[in-house]
């Protein structure tokens, strides 16, 4: 994808280049979060998005769609739904793919968590935002080895329950010195009981 500057309130143009591509007619539909897009060539308003005007053809496997976008202030997400299609008629063969991009307009961009636990540290996946404003769900420490489980992050207790916790890498790690301490301190009694029986 190439872009203009982005700059807020003006219009500017998204090139998006998909390549790869197999069959003979291609399918599009872009709509982006926030801010104001227009139609360049060979594209139409279709609801709050655009789609295709008519069905385009290419060539070479690579596809290229230019559309003018207004950003507004803050982090903006841009939609890309494809279909490639071979143009017979029917769904078989046809390949369909999604893709997003991000982008932020009048403020230093940062990359934050998705919290899908909420437990305060994120997994995998980051979204660009402003720096400092993060949207609903996202934080800034990543690290969470679960994020289906609001009891498993970095610094979580770390229960004998066969499940690293504490998203260290390791399994059980902290109960199993836990465990361990008790063994010695019985061993330490027993030799002091052995040197009274002497
Ligand atoms: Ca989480
Ligand atoms: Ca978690
Ligand atoms: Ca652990
Ligand atoms: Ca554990």
């Amino acid at each position: 994808m190439a872009i203009d500057p982005v700059m807020v309130g003006v219009a500017g143009r998204v090139r998006i280049r998909m390549t790869d591509l197999n069959g003979s007619r291609m399918g599009f539909f872009v709509n982006a979060d926030r801010g104001t897009l227009a139609p360049g060539t060979g594209s139409k308003r279709n609801g709050d998005g655009l789609t295709h005007d008519g069905p385009p053809s290419f060539g070479g496997g690579v596809f290229e769609l230019e559309i003018r976008w207004t950003p507004q202030q803050g982090a903006t997400r841009l939609s890309v739904s494809t279909l490639d299609a071979n143009g017979d008629g029917r769904s078989s063969g046809d390949l369909g793919r999604f893709d997003t991009f991000d982008f932020v307009a009048g403020c230093e961009g940062r990359a934050y968590y998705e919290d899908l636990d909420r437990d305060g540290f994120g997994g995998e996946r980051t979204r660009l935002f402003c720096e400092g404003d993060p949207g609903e769900g996202y934080v800034a420490e990543g690290g969470d080895c679960n994020d289906l489980a609001a009891d498993v992050h970095p610094g979580a207790d770390e229960p004998c329950n066969q499940r690293d916790d504490d998203c260290n890498g390791v399994v059980d790690d902290d109960a199993r010195r836990r465990a361990a301490l008790p063994g010695r301190r019985s061993r330490r009694l027993l030799l002091a009981a052995r040197a009274r029986e002497r």
